[in-house]
């Protein structure tokens, strides 16, 4: 990690900042940000909590490369709106595309009223990304679309109008200290040009451009949310300059958590759903692989996938950032505008169990997930129950009505209690929606839940104990996480210690049996190995034979067991390890009922 080690104060016209730069420190993206007791915050962030669903737009001049530079795409990923770092471009040849960028089909109201259709409350959208390039109009900075482009509008001007219009917030994406036009520009600078980092004087950039144009968006437009990115390289003071800027320009103005240094509103992680609940925090995705428009990115996210990962997060009491990368031409991938409309229908209906939802009480469930509003749990239910019976876990609270949320009559489902915290719903035969049925469940007060006592296993469900949500007991193997593309499996690894086990708490409300399933890889060096998996009052061996790799996994069945109504664990450990070898590499292990005879 970089540290500067210089000491600077000077002074900004019409703002005495002191900006001295004391050791950089890479700011905590993905630390807690202030407590929620401020009530300024509490206020800014309301109608961002109401909201849930927005939509990201990355719209540059990468656009028209879109991904393909001299054929080096065909030797890697030149990433879109990464292009001109990834393919070194010379700033000289980089600019010449916003000779190219006329965006002659751009139609604001059209790009806003689709996100509204989606049922999505607000859009961000880069006002200057990392290429410097600004798509705005600023007097900071001619490196603009109106003065550099055959295009000459604003379009960032024309989105504001068609915001206001339709009732939908508008936010601006601006990377504040990474600028690969800029030679005093830090973070990870452009090296192809300006080679000597010496030289560079991030204060002198901040000065001249990333400052003033922060200034001219929020006073320009008045944005409700400003959504800074790698904040690499900025001190507090800096952060603190752009957060005192926004503060005096658009004083309700959001701002996230990569304006740096913890002082955001907010959190942002990329990519990945946040295992559980974590105050405020929005998970931003691209719709397909690249945040720009990569006209070889075919990989689109399916309306089921989207659906669910945005029913996910808001279970967990978050925002969903879904990102589509405009072309050149000013238009949406005829693509996103397939999967955008789906969702939109799954929205008209089910938008209530999402729009204006905190966290749902219930915990993991092996159907799906929960939300809550104001005495009302919706409970998501992605796996239908094969009998119509659903099992709704730790929630003591009585019951007053449930209602298919899609079902205008709101016809009474039966409900009945199966033991002192868990309800069981009578559903109709067939799902509501084949990818999430909401049922609405009005409670007679708070629902009184505890999440600890979440509903598993269960006679109606196939239940998965996976390696996330594992304790390793012992220091013989670890958990390792999905890497993208490289590794599409998390597991339990590194597992050489025959004394490391690794464990599942979990309760069952009734009896059961099940089929034990285990879904593992091995390379042949793990041949032989054995291991011990314990489950309730259940013992069964298992013999661990090469699956082919890594990265190649299977499922077995290892044998049956019942299990008795109660709170159990579930062990692995290991029995013999080949010395040198790991045991295997676990990815989960499931539960699936043999039968749905069921003592109740
Ligand atoms: O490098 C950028 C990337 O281009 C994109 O803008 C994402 C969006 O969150 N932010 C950075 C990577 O974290």
């Amino acid at each position: 990690m970089r540290r500067a080690h210089c000491a600077l104060v000077w002074i900004l016209a019409g703002l005495a900042l002191a900006l001295v730069l004391s050791p950089a420190v890479r700011s905590q993206t993905s630390a807690p940000q202030l407590p929620a007791s401020d009530p300024a915050r509490e206020a800014r962030l309301a109608w961002w909590r109401e909201a849930r669903f927005g939509l990201f737009m990355h719209w540059g001049i990468y656009a028209v490369p879109a991904g393909e530079w001299k054929g080096l795409e065909k030797q890697r990923d030149l990433g879109g709106e990464w292009i001109m770092q990834r393919a070194q471009i010379p700033v000289k040849e980089y600019e010449l595309l916003a000779q190219q960028f006329n965006p002659v089909k751009f139609d604001a109201r059209e790009w806003v009223r689709l996100a509204k259709r989606t049922g999505m409350r607000y859009i961000v959208i880069t006002a200057k990304h990392c290429d410097g390039f600004a798509m705005f109009a600023s007097k900071a900075s001619k490196y603009n679309i109106v003065d550099a482009t055959p295009f000459a509008r604003d379009p960032m001007r024309e989105l504001a109008e068609a915001c206001r219009r339709e009732g939908i917030k508008l936010g601006f994406y601006y990377s504040h200290s990474w600028d690969w036009h800029e030679p005093d520009a830090l973070g990870l600078d452009n090296k192809w040009d300006f080679p000597d980092r010496a030289k560079k004087d991030i204060n002198r950039y901040l000065r001249s451009k990333s400052l003033p144009q922060v200034e001219e968006l929020v006073t320009q437009y008045r944005p409700a949310l400003m959504w800074f990115d790698v904040p690499n390289d900025l001190t507090r003071e800096h952060s603190q300059a752009f957060v005192d800027i926004v503060r005096k320009g658009a004083p309700d103005c959001i701002i996230n958590d990569r304006v740096g240094n913890r002082l955001g509103d907010y959190d942002t992680p990329e990519r990945v759903i946040p295992r559980r609940p974590r105050g405020d925090f929005e998970v931003c995705m691209p719709l397909n692989e690249h945040w720009g428009y990569d006209k070889n990115d075919h990989r689109w996210k399916e309306p089921p996938v989207v659906i669910r990962q945005l029913v996910e997060i808001a279970s967990k009491g978050g925002n969903y950032l879904l990102n589509v990368g405009p072309t050149a031409e000013g238009t949406f991938p005829a693509q996103a505008v397939r999967v955008l409309t789906e969702i939109g229908r799954w929205m008209d209906a089910n938008g209530e169990s999402i729009h204006g939802t905190s966290a749902g009480p219930l915990g993991a469930v092996p159907w799906g997930c929960s939300t809550a509003k104001a005495g009302t749990v919706y409970l998501h239910v992605f796996q239908w129950p094969r009998d119509g019976r659903l099992a709704v876990p730790g929630v003591r609270a009585n019951v007053k009505r449930a209602w298919l949320l899609s079902d205008p009559a709101h016809k009474k489902l039966g409900a009945t209690r199966i033991g002192n915290v868990d309800w069981q719903l009578r559903l109709p035969a067939k799902p509501a929606d084949p990818i999430d049925s909401v049922v609405a469940v009005e409670l007679e007060g708070p629902p009184d839940a505890d999440p600890t006592t979440a509903l598993f296993p269960h006679p109606d469900y196939r239940y998965v104990f996976g390696a996330a949500a594992a304790s390793v007991q012992g220091r013989g193997a670890r958990y390792e996480p999905v890497i993208r593309q490289r590794r599409p499996y998390d597991r339990i690894g590194a597992w050489t210690d025959p004394q490391t086990g690794v464990a599942w708490q979990f309760r069952a409300p009734v009896a059961g049996s099940y089929n034990v399933e285990l879904t593992y890889s091995a390379a042949a060096e793990s041949a032989g190995n054995a291991f011990v998996l314990m489950a309730g009052a259940n013992t069964l061996e298992g013999k661990v034979e090469p699956t082919g790799g890594l990265e190649e996994f299977k499922t077995v069945t290892l044998g049956a067991v019942t299990i008795q109504p109660g709170m159990h664990e579930l062990t692995v450990k290991p029995k013999t390890i080949a010395p040198g070898s790991p045991l295997m590499q676990l990815h989960a292990v499931a539960l699936a009922p043999v039968a749905a005879a069921n003592p109740r």
